[in-house]
């Protein structure tokens, strides 16, 4: 696809800051707003100023909340980013805009080398992306999409397109990035798994040798404070691992070729809900969906017996080349209450522990910090070490739904609608004030407000499952699936 002779925005307003809209609109109208102006003509842009290319979980969020706009730019918004996959499977974090300045975004796609690096994996030679992966969001993505407008959806032959790549993304996961033998996908860089400057990821990353301070550019202290980014250090240490699986051809055979290899609940989550959501899409065209969503059971046990840890009453992530789980509480260990078939008591004791001290939600807090309030290393502004994010609090809002918590569900569905359009939509909030912290007229967050806001105008039950995630049912208080 020739990306340049689609563009939508003029190359000049890459860089430029959130120009909020005039007053007077409604929060619909706000957030639509944001949608098109970080519209490219064939994907949308996370934030024209920190992130102006396009990203592999972000473009599935947006696709949740573009399909109540435009089901057809939601379509575009997936068929974009998956006709940059890989051969071996994988997609690429980061497509890249070939309009956009190098220098406008690091690492921009001469520190990937994709084209080369990659093609032992099966890179695209006609677009350049990044090598490594993010949350796979899609498969869910795509169900969703392809629900809001079904017609449209099969006369453009949508799912029928989509399926063969998303099967070959999840095999790709399942089969080459097991690297602990337990049945669950590794992610082998903090940028894979989303919540890049996380504390859990803070005693594996002290093992690795950051790049020299000299040998890059950060280009995100441009647009964001310095004292809410990653420090030096982590970015040091970040380039090193990404550097050396780029420098491995990024293959994945030898485990984590940086050093770095995590399970972690979320990603692993995320897969589940999106195998379920596959098995749907199959059903759809016709096929059997019975293997996929025994799969995903499988895979909701091995969570379970990896990940859970009955102590903190959470999911942890478990280190591969380190003392195995990573004692930290973060709202990943929480995203798994997306899952219907989570045994019945640890969906309860995750609801407890999010109203608990360490997240005290509905109390201390209106939407979920995205770390332990009383962990060491909490700050309400850093990057991901205790931020309140929208994308997570969508997953946790899905997930009360799914667990049959309504009430506790549409408090948190009222907080993330107030604070999204209060803070101009922004990638994401202190957790006790809901200040505005990081980029404004963030993609993620505008489109997730509008599915919550069509969420709340919808009748119960409406979708795929009446949690609205494509998972496989949802228990209602008295434990009975529906
Ligand atoms: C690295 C785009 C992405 C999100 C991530 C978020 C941040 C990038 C960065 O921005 O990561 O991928 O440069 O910090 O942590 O979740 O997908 O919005």
């Amino acid at each position: 696809m020739d990306r340049t002779a689609q563009l939508t925005i003029p190359p000049e307003q890459f860089g430029t800051a959130y120009d909020p809209p005039p007053s007077g609109t409604s929060p619909h109208v706000r957030a639509a707003r944001v949608l098109d102006a970080n519209w490219t003509g064939a994907s949308t842009v996370p934030s024209l100023s920190l992130y102006p290319h396009q990203w592999s979980w972000d473009s599935a969020f947006i696709a949740i909340g573009l399909r109540h706009l435009s089901p057809l730019r939601a379509q575009t918004e997936l068929e974009t980013l998956l006709a940059a996959q890989w051969a071996d499977g994988r997609v690429p974090h980061i497509v890249f805009n070939p309009s956009v300045p190098l220098d406008a975004y690091f690492p921009s796609p001469d520190f990937w080398r994709s084209a080369t690096a990659g093609r032992a994996a099966g890179a695209p030679r006609t677009v350049q992306t990044s090598g490594i992966v993010q949350p796979p969001v899609h498969a869910l993505a795509a169900w969703l999409v392809h629900r809001a407008d079904p017609g449209l959806s099969r006369s453009r032959g949508f799912l029928a397109r989509m399926y063969p790549r998303l099967a070959a993304w999840h095999r790709y996961l399942l089969h080459r990035r097991d690297l602990g033998g337990g049945g669950l996908v590794s992610v082998v860089h903090p940028w894979e798994q989303g919540m890049d400057n996380s504390p859990c990821w803070d005693a594996p990353l002290a093992r690795i040798a950051p790049a020299p301070a000299g040998s890059f550019r950060r280009a995100d202290l441009d647009h964001g404070a310095p004292e809410d980014r990653p420090t030096d250090l982590d970015y040091g240490r970040y380039v090193r691992l990404a550097a050396a699986y780029r420098d491995a051809g990024y293959a994945d055979g030898t485990g984590g070729a940086g050093g770095f290899a995590v399970e972690d609940p979320a990603f692993n989550a995320l897969l589940i809900a999106s195998e379920h959501a596959l098995a749907r899409i199959a059903e759809e065209l016709g096929a059997a969906g019975t293997a996929r969503h025994a799969r995903a059971g499988r895979l909701t046990t091995a969570l379970v017996r990896r990940l859970w840890d009955p102590e903190a009453g959470m999911f942890l992530c478990r280190d591969l080349r380190g003392a195995g789980l990573i004692r930290e509480r973060a709202v990943t260990g929480l995203v798994p209450l997306l899952l219907p078939d989570l045994p019945r008591d640890v969906a309860a004791a995750l609801v407890h522990t999010l109203e608990g001290p360490h997240f005290s939600l509905g109390d201390r807090t209106r939407l979920a910090p995205s770390y332990d309030l009383l962990g060491e290393a909490f700050d309400p502004h850093r990057y991901w070490r205790g931020p309140a994010w929208f994308n997570t609090n969508w997953l946790l809002e899905r997930g009360l739904r799914a667990q049959g918590e309504r009430e506790r569900a549409d408090a948190l569905r009222e907080a993330f609608l107030d604070l999204a359009d209060a803070t101009g939509f922004a990638e994401y909030a202190d957790p006790y004030t809901g200040e505005a912290c990081g980029a404004t007229g963030f993609g993620w967050t505008a489109a997730l407000a509008l599915d919550l806001h069509h969420e709340s105008h919808d009748s119960p039950g409406r979708g795929p499952s009446p949690a609205g995630t494509g998972a496989s049912g949802t228990r209602d208080k008295g434990g009975d699936r529906t």
